[in-house]
């Protein structure tokens, strides 16, 4: 029996039968979209079809929905045809073409085939301008050169009106496994997509190819220190959650999830059982946007203003290395996606489950020490975007806690420089924009930043985001203290009244509560989103960039439910103009009270390179919580067993 148990437990995916309204698209599902779209007679063999993703059925719908009734199964797909861009719905069951819209003035995200083109290594390299120019930096040999291109970003030059535009940068893999920190700097060239041309080479000045150590494999590394004595992670009956689909039930906890070739970790439908009740928390919890700007003028970097969620689509998820990426008791998921052909393919191993002790839920020493142990159970995926790792962790807590948790891992972009460290002593400084991470070689100044849409659903949909401010009370002479603080609770009735900021001299605990649900207490029930550590946007609103990244803006907006405004930058921030995402939505500056709404939160660090950061990044991370507030009676781990 236990021998069965395990081996279900290995590989709970790979049956790949949709379950679930909010289950990814399986490998059937992803060949019925394309055979309707071929038969559609609107496509034919040079269409690309840079995202094809579940459409979710109406929330309602899903609400309503209980295993073993029919569900609707829809796609949603970018349609590249050509200079022009289309979104297609596709009704997946009926195996037909539903909707064919054209969206015009935007440009679609960057197909994997676009990003790692042939055609712009060759034309590249078949150019006389970028010849020459390799001349310049004494290289000859083009075999170990290679070039691959991301979105131009935008600028409002005449040159971008109208165009799919790349900058192109190439790097010399000669001896190193990555091309990462081997860049020919100075060197951009400017790519038509569309056109398949070469539209200019910028050179900024010719600098050698740095030649510092890059490779981290464990054969390239040198000795290594002592292995440590084993710690072994044994679950010899098995994990204690169930998994149906891709339904979780564990420790009160009950939630779906699917992975999205955009947002990664999709979290649905989390509930808690209280009381033996399950009670709503979260109808949808994802990533939305990531924006990645660099912090140097130099004219082959000013144009790093990378939004990895919407502009490239492929980076969810990396395959998992097992005993690496997650322990050694963790549970694996495979991923079904589409390529740029609209061809399914099989990420195995893209998303881990897995429990781990988590320290103490609680304790206290009275007449004697009452003391429990809390584990947590973790759902990881890790999203992998150019030289950036990125791991997405939703770790569900005993407590009734969410917490969202993100680790920065992978290689800092590095720029080559003539200085071989900061001790030489140029005319003009080459770190004033980033820090020597190695010799010859400057880690660019730059920030992080992450929006995530979090549809919260507080016992129902009606709900209500409340700021307490923490006000600074004088108090009268005659009392020994002059002061103290109060909360004041404090309703956001409209978008423009809950677009905050993070400030520590006014402190603020943000919460979605449910109006019409009071707890015991007589309060209503409610969660608080806990921010980590976080950061603002520098950037001037002047700035392109910043107006492209306007979710940057604020760590906090809430906006009333609507199922097409799901990314923050807009849905094609592909060399958009600026405002399109939440700056827009909330323009019209909508009632959030006492209804169905959607908080977004935006997390942010700026990242100073430094040495450590060579030749890969120890992973740093940031997260957030969901926390419950007057939503249980009391501590609902207090039923936690003495050994769990
Ligand atoms: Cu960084």
């Amino acid at each position: 029996m236990l021998f069965v148990l395990l081996a279900m437990w290995a590989s709970p995916a790979r049956a790949q039968r949709v379950k679930h309204p909010l289950d990814g698209l399986s490998a059937p599902e992803y060949w019925a979209v394309y055979e309707a779209l071929q038969a559609s007679g609107k496509v034919d063999s040079k269409t690309r079809f840079p995202l094809i993703q579940l459409k979710e059925p109406p929330k309602q719908e899903v609400l309503a929905w209980s295993p073993g009734l029919p569900m609707r199964r829809e796609a949603r797909v970018v349609v590249k045809e050509g200079p022009q861009t289309f979104e297609a719905v596709v009704d997946v069951s009926g195996k037909k073409l539903i909707s064919w819209t054209e969206v015009k003035g935007v440009q679609p995200n960057l197909t994997q085939d676009e990003e790692e083109e042939a055609g712009i290594d060759e034309a590249v390299k078949g150019n006389a301008e970028w010849q020459a120019a390799m001349k310049r930096r004494g290289i000859t040999d083009y075999l170990t050169v290679r070039c691959g291109g991301y979105g131009a970003g935008y600028f409002a030059t005449p040159e971008e009106q109208g165009r799919r535009l790349l900058r192109v940068h190439c790097a010399d893999m000669h001896g190193v496994w990555d091309f990462d920190g081997r860049p020919i700097e100075g060197l951009t060239v400017m790519w038509d997509e569309n056109e398949k041309k070469v539209l200019r080479v910028i050179d900024s000045g010719a600098v050698p190819v740095p030649q510092a150590p890059a490779n981290f494999d464990i054969a390239s590394v040198g000795a290594l220190r002592e292995v440590p004595t084993p710690i072994t992670v044994l679950q010899p009956m098995g994990p204690s959650f169930r998994v149906e689909g891709q339904t979780v039930n564990w420790q009160k906890w009950n939630f779906h999830f699917r992975i999205d070739r955009r947002v990664g970790l999709v979290v649905s439908n989390v509930r808690y059982l209280d009381a033996g009740k399950p009670r709503s928390i979260l109808y949808e919890g994802s990533l939305s946007e990531m924006f990645v700007p660099y912090m140097d003028p130099d004219m082959a970097w000013y144009g790093r203003t990378f939004f990895d969620a919407g502009e490239f689509a492929d980076g969810f998820s990396s395959s998992l290395d097992p005993g690496g990426d997650c322990p050694d008791n963790a549970v694996y998921f495979d991923q079904v996606y589409a390529n740029y052909k609209g061809i399914p393919q099989m990420r195995p191993r893209a998303a881990c489950l897995f429990e781990q002790s988590s320290g103490i839920a609680w304790r206290h020493e009275g007449n004697v020490v009452e003391s429990r142990r809390a584990r947590d159970l973790v759902l990881r995926t890790i999203g992998t975007f150019g030289n950036y790792d990125y791991v997405f962790d939703w770790t569900f807590r005993q407590d009734g806690t969410i917490r969202v948790r993100l680790g920065a891992t992978g290689l800092d972009e590095v720029k080559g420089v003539k200085s071989r460290t900061s001790a030489d002593d140029p005319a003009v400084p080459e770190d004033t924009y980033g820090r020597f991470i190695a010799e010859n070689t400057v880690g660019v100044d730059h920030d992080h930043y992450f929006s995530f849409r979090l549809d919260l659903d507080v016992d129902g949909t009606a709900n209500t985001f409340v700021r307490d401010r923490l006000s600074v009370k004088r108090l009268p002479d005659s009392s020994p203290r002059k002061s103290l603080w109060v909360a004041e609770p404090e309703v956001a009735k409209t978008e423009q009244q809950a677009k905050l900021r993070m400030n520590m001299e006014q402190p603020e605990i943000w919460r979605v509560i449910n109006p019409g649900a009071k707890g015991p207490l007589g309060y209503p029930v409610g969660y608080e989103l806990m921010p980590g550590d976080s950061a603002i946007s520098l950037l001037l609103p002047e700035d392109y960039p910043q107006q492209r990244a306007g979710f940057t803006d604020y760590q906090v907006w809430v906006t009333p439910y609507q199922e097409n405004e799901r990314y923050a930058a807009g849905d094609y921030p592909m060399q958009s103009k600026g405002g399109d995402g939440l700056p827009n939505w909330t323009k019209a500056n909508r009632g959030i009270e006492n209804t169905d709404i959607v908080l977004w939160y935006t997390m942010g660090f700026h990242h100073v390179p430094h040495s450590e950061d060579w030749p890969v990044m120890s992973t740093i991370w940031h997260e957030f919580e969901l926390r419950p507030v007057n939503f249980f009676a009391q501590n609902p781990a207090l039923d936690l067993p003495k050994q769990p």
